[in-house]
């Protein structure tokens, strides 16, 4: 069996727009009330997608939730005289960020040699706590091969869990037995902290990992502080190597003993805060970058524009790739209308290390899905939502159609 990593990027949902709702996420605040481009941003997700898939990585994808979320707006009694912010939370087309849709521990790590996927709550914020019932419908349509999936249902609301975004996995090659690293924080600070510990044991749990090669670590509390609502904003890893900026664990030095105990061969790419602030480090989103191996055997990462557009953070990509590290290419990619609302390259990817013929194929990306995906979002997706649109029963309609063209064309009318 021929163990690969997938990325599943999530397709931007028609209904992409700027609500400023996640307190703590400063892209997020800083672009309420833009003007949103729901066909730009999915035409440039699948840019990234057609990217990775010509660099012979494998690649999937996932569906846009149904949106605006007419049963969320009746819960809430949701009226003229409503917030906006329960509004638009039903409107969100936050699922696009795949790296919150579950947390994936693939075979070779678990006590029944099933990949393991549990949902993520996303209870800390109203419009992520709306989208695990129907991720989990889609999951288990997508990996519903129970010889090889197991999909568990999301772990309690009373602990946060934010998905893969807070859990980092080390190994050889992806097909080899690895090191699950599970980050979160602890609340208190100015901004939530999204991710409990407790969410995060019991997801370790739930997955059947080996405490010997499981290890728990905090996040840095100034990382939180500063907009790292997720690790995912301020870490990554894959295979041996940790590219993690220096302020990103409370306790950095220990976090990195704790994994090299567990991971010997464990590499760390540190990037110092005098070389680049933790302030520019979040807003460029240097971390939030896919960090893959290509199929040739060397590491590239894949980042926002952004980082090319920063003085500091180019100038320490430059001097990494002259030097002798594990990363040898450093690739940017233009997920601007995402980055606005604080999701780079890695938070619009789901990574699974699976056999792709255990996969549901309608899942997988090749050319022709590529071709299909791309002309059903020229043809349907809205080209500007203005927040006054939010609501209003034409667009509601229009996004409902843009969403089920794309169903159909990829034969998955079957979703929720
Ligand atoms: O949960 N933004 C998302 C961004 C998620 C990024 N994911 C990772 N780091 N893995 C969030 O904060 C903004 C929606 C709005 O304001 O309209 C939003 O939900």
């Amino acid at each position: 069996m021929a163990l690969t990593e997938i990325n599943f990027d999530g397709i931007v949902g028609p209904s992409h727009n700027y609500a400023g709702l996640s307190l703590g996420n400063i892209a997020s605040a800083s672009h309420k009330g833009d003007p949103s481009y729901p066909r730009a941003a999915a035409l440039q997700g699948l840019a990234k997608m057609r990217g990775n898939l010509a660099r012979g990585l494998a690649q999937g994808f996932l569906l846009p939730l149904p949106r605006p979320n007419g049963a969320l707006l009746e819960r809430l009694a949701v009226d003229e005289t409503a917030d906006r912010a329960l509004l638009a939370a039903a409107w969100s087309a936050s699922s696009m960020w795949t790296a919150n849709a579950a947390t994936v521990s693939p075979a070779p790590d678990t006590a029944d040699g099933r990949c393991h996927l549990t949902p993520a709550n996303l209870a800390t914020m109203l419009h992520r706590a709306q989208e695990w019932r129907d991720t989990r419908r889609q999951l288990e349509i997508a990996f519903a091969d129970r010889a090889h999936f197991a999909v568990h249902d999301a772990v309690p609301a009373s602990f946060g869990d934010e998905g893969a975004a807070n859990h980092m996995r080390f190994c050889e090659g992806h097909g080899a037995p690895g090191v699950e690293v599970f980050v979160y924080g602890r609340p208190g600070g100015r901004f939530p902290a999204r991710q409990h510990e407790q969410a995060s044991l019991a997801v370790a749990r739930l997955h059947r990992l080996d405490p010997q090669r499981t290890v728990f670590i905090e996040q840095n509390p100034e990382a939180i502080e500063a907009g790292a609502f997720h690790n995912d904003v301020v870490a990554v890893a894959n295979e041996r190597v940790l590219f993690c900026h220096e302020k990103a664990f409370a306790d950095q030095a220990g976090a990195c003993d704790a994994i090299r105990r567990r991971f010997p061969a464990l590499e760390v790419v540190e990037v110092p805060a005098a070389e680049v602030s933790l302030a520019e480090a979040i807003r460029t989103y240097l971390f939030n970058a896919q960090l893959v191996t290509l199929p040739e055997g060397e590491m590239a990462l894949v980042v926002p524009e952004e980082c090319r557009e920063s003085a500091a953070v180019w100038g320490w990509c430059e001097r990494m790739l002259a030097g002798n590290g594990p990363i040898r290419q450093v690739i940017p990619v233009d997920v601007r209308q995402s980055m606005a609302n604080g999701g780079g390259p890695a938070c619009l990817r789901l990574r699974v290390v699976a056999d792709p013929a255990t996969i549901d194929p309608r899942f997988l990306l090749d050319e022709a899905r590529a071709d299909l995906i791309e002309r059903t979002i020229a043809a349907a997706w809205p080209e500007q939502i203005d927040p006054a649109d939010i609501g209003s029963a034409t667009l509601a309609q229009q996004v409902r159609a843009a969403r089920a063209a794309l169903l159909d064309a990829l034969d998955l009318a079957e979703l929720p």
